[in-house]
This record gives structure tokens, C-alpha cells and sequence, in this order.
């Protein structure tokens, strides 16, 4: 199989003839040259408003984008995607999460199996599940309700249900304590439970393979402090459930498979959240909340796979990644929530974009002579405002962002919601339109002082606007990202389900694991930095 490069074809070329035209236009020039700009250059989907007017392109730009779009093969991809094909080429894998939010009854067929009606048999059984626990009818060990759920999982198997838990606190259950233990760190663990009553604890063991060396270890961790507080290895049954493919791993760690979630293997990590994965979710949210995530995520999917490209919000938001990646120069891609409640929502896309297509060689396995996945970053606003922003507004770097706010607030309070969502509208102008040396002159700054107080502008930015955070929203902008992303990948012709950069890393750890534990000087044959850092820490903690 080869994958054409994708500057070797026309469109490609054409976009790169287009951002020398456009070089010398500012967004000043294309605003004042067209009224109409700010609502031409928008569209909406899924109860998400996307305003891309202030983006360094023309109607001959956009064109172009969408003629790259279709002619790398992107509807083909959205419908191999859609309808189970082995898009994840490396592993031999179908790529379905738009099963776990397909509405009940669809029928998506793999391998001659109905995928909706496995999706739905385990939804139900988690529904089952959250009511008992959320009811107080699920007792623990010695009788009593569970009040706290601390989930163990890490990468896709922790951070879409932690910012999902963030961004949708509002809705949760507050007599329900959830906690996130990630790392292999055992201040992570330790801080988690250090104030939790055991007889009330819940522990979720969420890892699609069961054998993730972090999460087994904080679960074998989990474990041994529940029966030291219980004093007896018959309450696993009763404080332990567990998300994950592997059944023979659930088993063997002592969890009845009875209390086992499954999932399947054409859901990826990253993509996971909508997979049994969200159990922590729907016990925090509630079943009908979580329904109303799916819908959300639905809807967005329906978008993605039906609406024309010139006003498909993922292909759009894609496709602009890639003129700014691989013609204008940009390396990252600042996202800017104007909501709290969406802290973590930077952190997640982090995993979603950058394992996603983090990629340096094309599917055929050619090296590529081109940029791919850009570094996703970024904090809440207002809070950016008084650290970073600075650099945006007059650094040297190309910084395209993204503004994510919502039209009410879920805590009215004053006229906090006013002023936040005023400085997320400012900041968008002030970073495309800026402040002349004319302007800053003619306010009387002294003349050595004018170039220090002007904003150059054209700085590019997206602004997504909701009405409010509901589950149904947060469902439709994490969708929105995931389709996105896949977008950019058909472009690049590199796979956006696979990671195997996190393997090397993994196995060396496996190596020197037993040099650091050993008893006897073990002898080092890695590199002289390595062997270095492994003796200073062997001393230092042997005292010497
Ligand atoms: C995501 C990755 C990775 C994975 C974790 C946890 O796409 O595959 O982040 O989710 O390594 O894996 P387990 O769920 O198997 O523990």
C-alpha cells in the first residue's frame, strides 16, 4: 500500500502559492474588506457555535482547504471509519467509538456482529450498577453505602472521565466524593485516600488491557490498604469493580467478572470515554445525565459523517490546523476555556491530539517530509490572561487559539459571567485587530515607549460559543476535537489510532527497574549519563 505525499499534490501546492499571496494581509484588511465577515465565516452544529472569522484566510483559502480535504480521500476515510473498516492499519483494528454513542437500535455490524445491541447490554449494565451505588442500596463491606469512588486508571483510562467529572461537577451527585488516581507516584494514591473511610470507598480498576504497570500497582496498592482497614480479603468483592477488555486479568486480580465493565478492542484509549470507561461518569452524573452526554457526542458524530465540508464545524476546525501547521508555520495550538469547570479539558485534548498524530512516518510507513500534530496547550481563562497571553499578543510566535465560552453561567453570581465572557471576546479582538503605533502615538506615549505598547495583530483564533455547559455540550465539544483530529490525520496520511512512541520508553523502564531495586551493584551497560543517574540514586538511597 502506498500513501500519496500529500505535497505532491496540487491543492497542496496551490495552498502554498496562497499563503505567499496572502502573506503581507492583516485581518484588519479582510474585516474592513468585507462586512459580512464575521457572520459569513461561521457555522454551527450541535449546539456549538464556531466563529472562525478571524483566521488568516479568504474564501480562495477555504476552498482550497476543502479541495485538500476531499481529495486526500476524507469522505471515503469518514465512511470506512463509520462503517468498521480497519482504519487503524498497525494494530488491525476498526476505529468505533461512534458505536458506544450510536442511539439505541442502530445496527453497526463488525465481523458479522451488532455492535449498538453490545454497547447497549453493557450501558444498561453500568445503569444497573449506578443506581444501586448512587440509591445507597450497594453496600459495602460492613454494611454501609458507598460514599467516595476513587477510579484507577491512567492516559485514555483516566483523563476523559477526570475532565469529564471537572467539566460536569455541577450536574454531579455531591454526596458522592470522586477521586482520580493516575500516577505510578505514590504521593498520587496516598493523597487520594489519606481522608477516606474504607467501608465507604469504591474502587474502579479502569484499564482496557489490565496489565498497565501504573494502574495495577495502584490497584494492587488499593487493595492491600482496603483489607489492612477491613481486615479481611472478602471485601474486594464488595469495594472493587473493574473497566477493562480483559477478563482473565479482572479475574486473576480477584474481581468478580460480575463486577467487570467491558469494552472491546475497535475502542481506542484516547477515544474511550464513552466506553465503559465513563463509569465513573454516569456514578457521579447519574444515568440520564450521561444519556444526555451521549446525545451530545451523537449529534456531532451525525455532523461529522452528514454535513457538506464548507460547514462541517470537525473538518473546518481541521483543516485550518493544517494551513497553520504546514503553510503558515505554526507549531501549537493554544486552547483557552472561558469556563472553569473546563480546566481539564486542555490537559485531555493534549492526549486526544498529540498521541493521536504525533506521528512521523505516513501509513505505508514512509518517512514524512512534512509537519504533522501540532503541541496542544493551554488554561482556563481569565487566569492565562495574567500569565501567558503576553506572548501570544506580542511574542514572535504564530499562535492560533481556541476560545471556548458559554452564553450562561451554571453559578450566576453578579456580573462575574459578563466580565469573564467580556475578556474572552476582547482577548480575540485584541489578538486579531491589535494596536497600531499610530493609535498608541496619538494617546500621547511617549515616543520611546510606542513600539514597547503596540499589538501587531493577525493573530488567529477560533471562538466556540454554547449556550451553556450541559452534558449534551460537553458530548458534542469533545466530538468535535476527536473528529478533528482525525481529520488533519486523513490529510497527513498517518494513522491517529495507534501509539506506539509510548512502548520504547516502557520497556527501558522495565530494564532498569531491577538495577534500581537490586542488592548487589548491578552492572550497568547503558549509556554514561544513564549509568550515572542510576549509581547517584542507588547511593543516595542506600545512605552511602
Ligand atoms: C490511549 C493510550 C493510553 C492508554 C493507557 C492506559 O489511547 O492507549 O493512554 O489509555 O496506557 O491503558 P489501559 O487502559 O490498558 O490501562
Amino acid at each position: 500500500m502506498s500513501i500519496l505525499n500529500p505535497t505532491t499534490r496540487s491543492e497542496w501546492r496551490a495552498l502554498q502559492e496562497d499563503a505567499v499571496a496572502m502573506s503581507g494581509t492583516h485581518l484588519r484588511d479582510l474585516f474592513a474588506a468585507d462586512p459580512e465577515r464575521g457572520q459569513r465565516l461561521s457555522a454551527e452544529a450541535a449546539g456549538l457555535y464556531l466563529d472562525y472569522s478571524k483566521h488568516r484566510i479568504t474564501a480562495t483559502t477555504l476552498a482550497l482547504l476543502m479541495d485538500l480535504a476531499r481529495a486526500s480521500g476524507l469522505t471515503e476515510q469518514i465512511e470506512a471509519m463509520f462503517s468498521g473498516a480497519k482504519i487503524n492499519q498497525t494494530e488491525g483494528r476498526a476505529v468505533l467509538h461512534v458505536a458506544l454513542r450510536a442511539p439505541r437500535g442502530t445496527l453497526i455490524e463488525l465481523d458479522g456482529r451488532n455492535l449498538v445491541a453490545d454497547v447497549y447490554a453493557v450501558l444498561d449494565r453500568m445503569a444497573a450498577f449506578s443506581e444501586r451505588v448512587r440509591s445507597g442500596s450497594w453496600h459495602g463491606h460492613t454494611g454501609r453505602p458507598m460514599r467516595n469512588i476513587v477510579n484507577i486508571g491512567i492516559g485514555g483510562s483516566d483523563l476523559g472521565p477526570a475532565m469529564a467529572y471537572e467539566a460536569l461537577r455541577h450536574y454531579s451527585d455531591r454526596a458522592l466524593q470522586l477521586r482520580f488516581v493516575s500516577n505510578v507516584d505514590a504521593t498520587d494514591f496516598a493523597e487520594a485516600v489519606r481522608d477516606l473511610d474504607a467501608a465507604e470507598t469504591l474502587f474502579i480498576v479502569a484499564s482496557k488491557t489490565f496489565t498497565t504497570q501504573e494502574t495495577m500497582t495502584n490497584a494492587r496498592s488499593a487493595r492491600q490498604w482496603l483489607i489492612e482497614r477491613l481486615g479481611d480479603e472478602a471485601a474486594v468483592a464488595r469495594h472493587f469493580v473493574a473497566v477493562s477488555t480483559n477478563a482473565t486479568e479482572v479475574a486473576a486480580f480477584g474481581i468478580h467478572t460480575d463486577n467487570m465493565f467491558g469494552f472491546w478492542d475497535w475502542v481506542g484509549g484516547r477515544y474511550s470515554m464513552t466506553s465503559a470507561i465513563g463509569l465513573s461518569t454516569m456514578l457521579a452524573l447519574g444515568v440520564e445525565a450521561y444519556h444526555s452526554m451521549l446525545s451530545g457526542f451523537q449529534a456531532m458524530d451525525a455532523h461529522f459523517r452528514s454535513a457538506p465540508f464548507a460547514v462541517n464545524l470537525p473538518v473546518i476546525m481541521g483543516m485550518l490546523n493544517v494551513w497553520y501547521t504546514n503553510f503558515l508555520g505554526a507549531e501549537t495550538v493554544a486552547v483557552l476555556p472561558y469556563d472553569h469547570y473546563l480546566r481539564r479539558f486542555p490537559a485531555y485534548l493534549q492526549q486526544l491530539t498529540m498521541e493521536s498524530n504525533g506521528k512521523g512516518v505516513r501509513l505505508d510507513g514512509a518517512t514524512v517530509d512534512y509537519q504533522t500534530g501540532a503541541i496542544y496547550w493551554g488554561e482556563p481563562g481569565t487566569n492565562g490572561q495574567h500569565s501567558f497571553y503576553q506572548l501570544i499578543h506580542q511574542g514572535t510566535r504564530l499562535i492560533p487559539c481556541d476560545f471556548i465560552g458559554f452564553c450562561h453561567s451554571l453559578n450566576p453570581l453578579g456580573s462575574h459571567h459578563d466580565m469573564l465572557m467580556a475578556n474572552m471576546f476582547a482577548q480575540a479582538e485584541a489578538l486579531a485587530f491589535g494596536k497600531s503605533a499610530t493609535q498608541v502615538a496619538a494617546e500621547g506615549t511617549p515616543e520611546w515607549l510606542v513600539s514597547h505598547r503596540t499589538f501587531p495583530g493577525n493573530r488567529p483564533s477560533s471562538s466556540i460559543l454554547a449556550d451553556r455547559l450541559t452534558p449534551a455540550t460537553l458530548g458534542a465539544l469533545v466530538a468535535l476535537y476527536e473528529h478533528s483530529v482525525f481529520t488533519q490525520s486523513v490529510v497527513w496520511g498517518i494513522n491517529a489510532f495507534d501509539q506506539w512512541g509510548v512502548e520504547l520508553g516502557k520497556v527501558l523502564a522495565g530494564r532498569i527497574l531491577p538495577e534500581l531495586a537490586a542488592s548487589t551493584e548491578p552492572e550497568l551497560s547503558h549509556d554514561s549519563s544513564t549509568n550515572r543517574l542510576i549509581r547517584r540514586y542507588r547511593t543516595a538511597r542506600s545512605g552511602a
